[in-house]
């Protein structure tokens, strides 16, 4: 068994922040395309999900140019402080997911800047994505929680003001 096939959930969130911001953007969607098929809107009105929160913020971001769409995605990843990164940052870890998973069907419904055609996973962004395919659907669902949490901007932390978009 090699280093990488015995990573633990919280060794695949590290290895997952380390890898580049396009990286971890690539990573995500594709992750979202092998998964998406299995994710029925689930239980909407289940626990600590805000279905309108997330569409309110998607619908903000669908309206943005595709460049401004990128910066925006790349922003809440280095947790760059804006409007709409303290928007996210207010949400639930459930409907942080969902807004990401919002995102991803926008990409589908062309509303949402596409992948480019060819582009590629590093080598290390290949391995992770076979290690989290491989994860039980509960898993994985954890580890992008896990992924989405500390995205975006702390509304509580951030300094009033500052940044804006
Ligand atoms: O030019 O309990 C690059 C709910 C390169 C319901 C790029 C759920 C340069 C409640 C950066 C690549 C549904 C929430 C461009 C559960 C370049 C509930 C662009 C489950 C253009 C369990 C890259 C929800 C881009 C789940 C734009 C499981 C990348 C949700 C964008 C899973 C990537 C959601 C995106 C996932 C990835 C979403 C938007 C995996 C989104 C992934």
């Amino acid at each position: 068994m090699t280093y990488t096939t015995s990573n633990t959930a919280s060794e695949q969130l590290k290895a997952f922040q380390s890898l580049d911001v396009d990286q971890q953007l690539a990573l995500f969607y594709f992750l979202y395309q092998e998964m998406g098929k299995s994710v029925t809107p689930a239980a909407p009105g289940a626990s600590t999900v805000s279905p309108e929160v997330a569409e309110s913020l998607f619908n903000q971001v669908k309206d943005l140019s595709f460049e401004e769409q990128l910066q925006l995605q790349r922003d809440l990843i280095t947790g760059k402080n804006s409007l709409l990164a303290r928007e996210y940052g207010s949400f639930s870890d459930t409907t942080k997911l969902l807004f990401w998973y919002r995102l991803a069907q926008g990409m589908d419904a062309q509303q949402v800047v596409p992948l480019p055609p060819e582009y590629k996973l590093s080598e290390q962004g290949q391995q992770l994505f076979g290690q989290i395919t491989g994860l039980e659907f509960q898993q994985q669902i954890t580890l992008f929680r896990n992924i989405v949490a500390p995205m975006g901007t702390d509304p509580n932390s951030a300094e009033r003001g500052a940044g804006n978009l």
